[in-house]
């Protein structure tokens, strides 16, 4: 670790002299409105100084801005966007004293733009009630610089607005007074604060005395946001080339963080549905060989009961590194082995990097070569440089035909019976030429393509500089449509480390070399809410901190830590020790094996909030000021986190500690998970979390679905659930089932149930359907004593048990038909 350090250190160092020679000295900004011209449901505004304007709405609550230059816009296309979104009919009007031009939607409320003439160009975004959502600061106003091809923009910034997403941050909750970077680096070990990482996903939600909005730049150029760290009376945005081109969400009639979300992820795509098995728990490790190692590892789960669904094999499982082989002495039989993995209930997920081995023999080399896949460098030469094979070239996944060529390299692995794939090394990570082993300096420019590369760029031409940033998204891409086209059956899991704005149309993502460290652990917390709310909501962190060796007690807690985040998978480098769940001794692989047990019990609710997730685009994982943005001891909140609106989780981050601060969001009471006991909303309390207790809450009035221990998701069908819920407040909940892979959802085949909690009656809504999960049982949770008797639609009910320590009322339901179920006390 010493000699990483220092690396770590030395590249800090790189980072601020690269930033500061960034900076721009030929700024250019725009002057007063010549001319406005509607056109199409554009307004197209010119400057005196030569740039032009366009504004435009996607929805009545969403204002696109678009600045060039030049003469003339780019072609307008995105790869963040899911489809390119029609602008809808605009209302324009302008003052006839001030020449003020005020635009909204010709149709329905919404946001309201002010764009004034003088002494420049400035826009104001109002929304439905007059209230100003944001607006230029014409100290800063747009800007260009013509030599470099540099923009920007400032907006006027309220003293105390906060700052979430921007993607992948090792940074703090709230980014304000942040100054962050959007550049595609592997940074292996990176130490909290180190910037930026393997993401880019140039979005944010701004939340101000409990009001909110977004902005997405979509540019994928270097770019940078200044969150009032220069002048905390402004931010600033902008990037090294392209146009400025962002979008403004101004939150609906609510102005709430779930509507700006849902907004954002109507333009880039929502997160789709997950294979059920890639909800449990998954086991990795670099590397897992050779197969018997593979073998004894998924029996070990069996043997010790410790559910899990997934194996990973990272690089050693392969031939030298060339991607779609396997080495003949690790992995001779490589159906055998996977064939006998999925009779045990285990799905095998492998990984693929994008370097492809320069090697005459290599046929998938020649085939990319023969057609012409790869990326060129600026000569036009097959751009070749050093990862794990020795020289590689890369398909240009910028290219159509590059992304389909290499989407069909996976029918192989799909025949052999491979169910996942995790797409590493793509932001692109290489070795530098100076160091032939993996560079720990994180940024240093000789880690990636040179930036005059050439790529495709789905036919618009551009250099590495351009396409830096989506070059790990298009990989994903490739492999989530290539699986799809193979098995247009299954839905695709793939994993990625680098992503762009939309990433979660094709991937799960996990926040890469993170370090075993109790500071790691708690830094997964703003990290993985924080990408949440950036709009991918299958993220997680390695557990245990990939880097280095955990103790026994921290492995033990970040796992707690985990299990209730989306993406549940422990993982560790080449050098780490043994890091299975029962590698620390009889002690905590007995609570490791209950903190995954609890996983799975939850697994019902888990599901239920991906399906949420694809319809509203709210996140799987969420931090408290999404759900309580105008409870203010919630917006720095770092330590807690929110699974869906009805689980609070308060994993214990700090070595030793046995209990804990825990702050319950005004406006609900939340119940004990393990007894019941209330906490009102508003209200901290000190809790107990002796080792082998994850302190975790029910809001009042929630119903959720569980499950009994299953040893993988193979198991679920034949298992009955449970709802849970949770007395002391009336509320509403729903239950959704499908087949848990396949896309027969999407044709109806799926079941979603209403339930309603009034007092002490539950209200039950199960569609008859055959084929899912039957519900079988109620628990009750926040009652003090046995209660004198329960009802089922007036008939008295004979099967219910109260647990004195859980203080739990367990009620056997006589079948799915029954409409109340009511307690009388
Ligand atoms: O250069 O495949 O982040 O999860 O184990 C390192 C080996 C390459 C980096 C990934 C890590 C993975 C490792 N990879």
């Amino acid at each position: 670790m010493q000699t990483s350090e220092k690396s770590l250190l030395l590249s800090g160092l790189l980072l601020l002299s690269l930033a500061s020679s960034a900076t721009h000295a030929a700024w250019q900004s725009v002057g007063k409105v010549d001319t406005a011209k509607q056109a199409s449901n554009t307004l197209t505004v010119s400057t005196n100084d030569g740039a032009q304007v366009q504004l435009s709405m996607t929805t009545p609550d969403v204002v696109r801005v678009r600045m060039t230059q030049g003469a003339a816009f780019d072609a307008d296309f995105s790869y963040a966007l899911e489809q390119q979104h029609a602008a809808i009919g605009l209302h324009v009007e302008e003052d006839p004293v001030t020449g003020a031009i005020t635009l909204h939607a010709d149709k329905g409320e919404g946001a309201r733009v002010i764009v004034q003439r003088r002494p420049r160009l400035s826009i104001t975004v109002y929304d439905a009630q007059g209230r100003v959502v944001v607006g230029d600061d014409l100290a800063r106003p747009m800007a260009y610089d013509p030599e470099t091809g540099a923009v920007e923009v400032s907006k006027k910034r309220s003293a105390r607005e906060l700052y979430y997403g921007f993607g992948e941050k090792a940074l703090p909750l709230s980014r304000h007074q942040q100054y962050m970077t959007m550049w595609n680096s592997d940074t292996p070990y990176y130490p909290p604060g180190l910037d930026p990482l393997y993401q880019t996903i140039p979005f944010f939600i701004a939340l101000g005395e409990g009001t909110s909005y977004g902005i997405f730049f979509d540019n994928t150029y270097r770019s940078y946001f200044d969150m009032g760290k220069t002048d905390p009376a402004r931010y600033t945005f902008g990037a090294g080339g392209g146009e400025l081109n962002y979008y403004v969400f101004t939150g609906g009639a609510e102005r709430s963080p779930a509507n700006v979300l849902r907004d954002y992820t109507d333009l880039t795509g929502r997160g789709s549905l997950p294979p059920l098995w890639a909800l449990g728990y998954q086991q990795s490790r670099y590397s897992y060989t050779p197969d018997a190692r593979v073998r004894e590892i998924a029996q070990t789960f069996r043997s010790k009961q410790i559910p899990a669904d997934t194996i990973y094999l990272d690089i050693d499982y392969m031939d030298g590194f060339r991607i779609f082989t396997w080495s003949k002495q690790g992995f001779p039989q490589p159906e055998k082995l996977i064939g006998q993995l999925r009779g045990e209930g285990f799905h095998v997920v492998t990984i693929v990097d994008p370097g492809i081995k320069v090697d005459e023999s290599f046929a998938i080399y020649r085939d990319g070569r023969d057609h012409a896949m790869y990326t060129r460098d600026a000569q036009g030469n097959e751009l070749h440089a050093a990862v794990w094979p020795g020289a590689c070239a890369f398909p240009d996944f910028t290219n159509p035909q590059s992304r389909a060529w290499f989407g069909s390299l996976y029918s192989k692995f799909l025949d052999q019976g491979v169910a996942g794939f995790w797409n590493d090394m793509n932001e692109p990570a290489t070795f530098p030429p100076s160091n032939p082993d993996e560079s720990l300096l994180t940024h240093d420019p000789g880690k990636t393509f040179p930036l005059d590369a050439q790529h495709n760029g789905d036919g618009l031409a551009g250099n590495h500089a351009r396409y830096h940033n989506v070059y790990g998204m298009q990989m994903a891409r490739a492999t989530f449509e290539g699986l799809h086209k193979l098995r247009a059956q299954n839905r695709p899991f793939v994993l990625t480390r680098a992503g762009y704005a939309g990433v979660q149309r094709y991937a799960a993502v996990w926040t890469g070399d993170n370090v075993a460290s109790w500071e790691h652990l708690a830094l997964t917390i703003p990290m993985l809410t924080n990408l949440s709310v950036s709009g991918v909501p299958l993220v997680g962190a390695d557990v245990g901190g990939y880097a280095g060796s955990p103790s026994g007690e921290l492995y033990a807690r970040w796992l707690q830590a985990a299990a209730l985040t989306p993406l549940f998978r422990t993982h560790a480098e080449i050098h780490a020790k043994d890091r299975e769940p029962w590698s620390y001794g009889v002690r905590f692989e007995r609570i490791n094996r209950a903190t995954i047990e609890l996983r799975y019990r939850l697994l019902p609710y888990i599901y239920t909030l991906f399906a949420q997730n694809e319809t509203n685009g709210r996140p799987v994982l969420r931090p408290l000021w999404f759900d309580y943005p105008t409870d203010a001891r919630t917006l720095q909140l770092d330590d807690e986190f929110l699974l869906g609106h009805d689980l609070l989780v308060a994993p214990v981050v700090k070595g030793g500690a046995t209990r804990r601060r825990v702050y319950f969001p005004n406006g609900d009471a939340w119940l004990d998970w393990r007894d019941g006991q209330r906490y009102e909303g508003g209200t901290s309390a000190d809790v107990s979390a002796p080792i082998e207790r994850l302190p975790l809450f029910l809001r009042a009035g929630a119903i959720i679905p569980s499950q009994p221990v299953i040893q993988h998701t193979g198991q679920t069908m034949s298992t009955p659930l449970t709802l849970i819920v949770a007395l002391g407040a009336d509320g509403i909940g729903s239950v959704y089932q499908d087949a848990g892979e396949g896309y027969a959802y999407r044709q109806g085949d799926s079941r979603t149930t209403r339930l309603e909690l009034h007092v002490n009656e539950l209200a039950l809504q199960i569609p008859a359907a055959s084929g899912f999960q039957r519900f079988a049982f109620v628990e009750f949770l926040g009652l003090k004593s046995a209660p004198k008797q329960v009802s089922a639609d007036g008939n008295v009910l004979s099967g219910i048990a109260f647990d004195r320590n859980s203080k739990r009322l367990r009620v056997a339901l006589p079948d799915e038909n029954v409409h109340t179920v009511s307690i009388q006390k």
